[in-house]
């Protein structure tokens, strides 16, 4: 099965991004997950996207905060997909991290995800459906999960006060 990579900019992204990897766990995705700092080690960046396809990954799901460059810096360097997912930061409560990493030039793609929790998760979901073209096993954990989903939500019935 194809590897979903997931980077962060700092281990102090890693509460954030281990919802993706929460998200391919469940699915049975297999996922690898590092810090690479687009500013502290820019030589790994590089290293690590122009190298990700040959280990074997399909999709790279980036997350950082504030001068967030990583996922577009990634994505210069591969033609995988590239989820990007703007971490909150301290200063700007993640608005930074946001247009840092949505407002790419035409012809180089990230895919970018909401601020924070939700956003990372539903990159692990989006690096799922990936996977999911290719393996039925997964296919079928995807549709599950939409299905449990919607069922949970339709059986809440009326709200009282
Ligand atoms: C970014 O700077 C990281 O992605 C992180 O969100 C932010 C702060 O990093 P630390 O100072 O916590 O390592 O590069």
């Amino acid at each position: 099965m194809a590897k979903v990579a997931i980077v962060m900019g700092s281990t102090s992204d890693w509460p954030t991004m281990q919802n993706a990897a929460l998200m391919l766990k469940q699915f049975g995705v297999e996922f690898e997950a590092q810090v690479v700092s687009a500013h502290r080690t820019p030589n790994l960046l590089v290293e690590f996207a122009e190298t990700a396809e040959e280990k074997g990954f399909c999709a790279i799901i980036a997350g950082a905060g504030g001068a967030a460059h990583l996922p577009g810096m990634i994505a210069a360097h591969t033609h995988l997909p590239v989820f990007g997912c703007p971490v909150k930061s301290k200063a700007l409560n993640g608005l930074d991290s946001l247009l840092s990493i949505v407002q790419m030039p035409k012809g180089v793609a990230v895919g970018t995800l909401a601020i924070g929790e939700a956003g990372a998760a539903n990159a692990g979901l989006l690096a799922a459906q990936v996977v999911a073209l290719q393996d039925a096993d997964v296919r079928d954990a995807v549709i599950a999960f939409r299905k449990a989903q919607t069922d949970t939500v339709l059986a809440s019935g009326k709200l009282e006060l």
